[in-house]
């Protein structure tokens, strides 16, 4: 069986083992006013669990349809906890290779890993964002790997980006935990010499195959729109950043590493 049917497959069986009984039913939700923060967003950065679609709860709290059609994403700790995963994240040799020959980084870490599934017809929408907003460090230094393991169309909600935004656009914001709880966004001081121009001209959809990789810089501006089509979009990402003394990670970021589970080096 190639990688990425077989990933297929194990997000599939993740999905079908899940309890939906004991689940506190949060979903994900990407708003600037109502991002998700409860304490099981909070506490996933070491575990994989599973978020669910907005819209599949009817106003009473109820799952308008079964609990694989339900969930919008599988996160976050993927890579270190499913074998399957872990292969093709963090010992894959092509993965370090390209990692090595795209000198973004010197000492990556890999923090977090995502099943996105996109369902048929509820498939929330991702608003415009970058990345280093919510995997902040200082400097920015966030870089997505994203593996479409179904075809990516423009019905199904295939990823769109805003061409050059990554040398345009500063890090104005980070999403933090709040010290009285949940999560929020903190302003940053826009550095005195940033003069580039903001960030203008058309989203460019990328459509793509099961198996392509998509490279999402961190700064670079990107979003997806509602799948309404009768089609999932499951795909597989992870993100990279810098390791001290390069970068610094701190105490206000939403994802923690634990003692039990740090951040795994890519380069080991
Ligand atoms: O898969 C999507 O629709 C959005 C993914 C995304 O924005 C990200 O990985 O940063």
């Amino acid at each position: 069986m190639d990688t990425v049917t077989a990933l297929l497959k194990r997000s599939k069986e993740l999905l079908a083992d899940f309890n939906i009984d004991d689940h506190p039913l949060t979903k994900f939700t990407t708003g600037d006013d109502d991002h998700v923060g409860d304490d099981y967003f909070l506490t996933s950065g070491d575990k994989i669990r599973f978020f669910l679609e907005q819209d599949a709860l009817d106003q009473d709290g109820k799952l308008t349809r079964p609990k694989e059609k339900a969930v919008n994403k599988i996160g976050h700790a993927l890579h270190e906890l499913d074998p399957l995963f872990w292969k093709v994240t963090l010992e894959n040799q092509r993965i370090k290779q390209l990692v090595r020959d795209l000198r973004f980084h010197r000492d990556p870490v890999a923090l977090q890993s995502m099943v996105i599934t996109k369902q048929q017809q509820i498939g929330g929408e991702v608003p415009e964002h970058n990345d280093s907003t919510f995997l902040y460090t200082d400097p920015p230094s966030a870089l997505g790997f994203w593996i479409p393991l179904e075809k990516c169309t423009a019905e199904n909600g295939a990823l769109s980006f805003l061409p050059g935004s990554h040398l345009t656009t500063p890090i104005t914001k980070r999403f933090v935990r709040l010290p009285t709880g949940g999560t929020g966004f903190e302003q940053l001081p826009v550095p005195s010499n940033n003069h580039t121009p903001l960030s203008t001209g058309e989203y460019v959809l990328e459509c793509c195959e099961p198996g392509d990789l998509v490279l999402i810089h961190g700064s670079v501006l990107h979003k997806s729109e509602k799948n309404l089509s009768p089609k999932t979009r499951f795909a597989y990402t992870f993100h990279m950043i810098e390791s001290p003394p390069h970068a610094t990670y701190d105490e206000k970021n939403w994802l923690q590493p634990t003692k039990a589970m740090p951040f795994s080096r890519v380069l080991a």
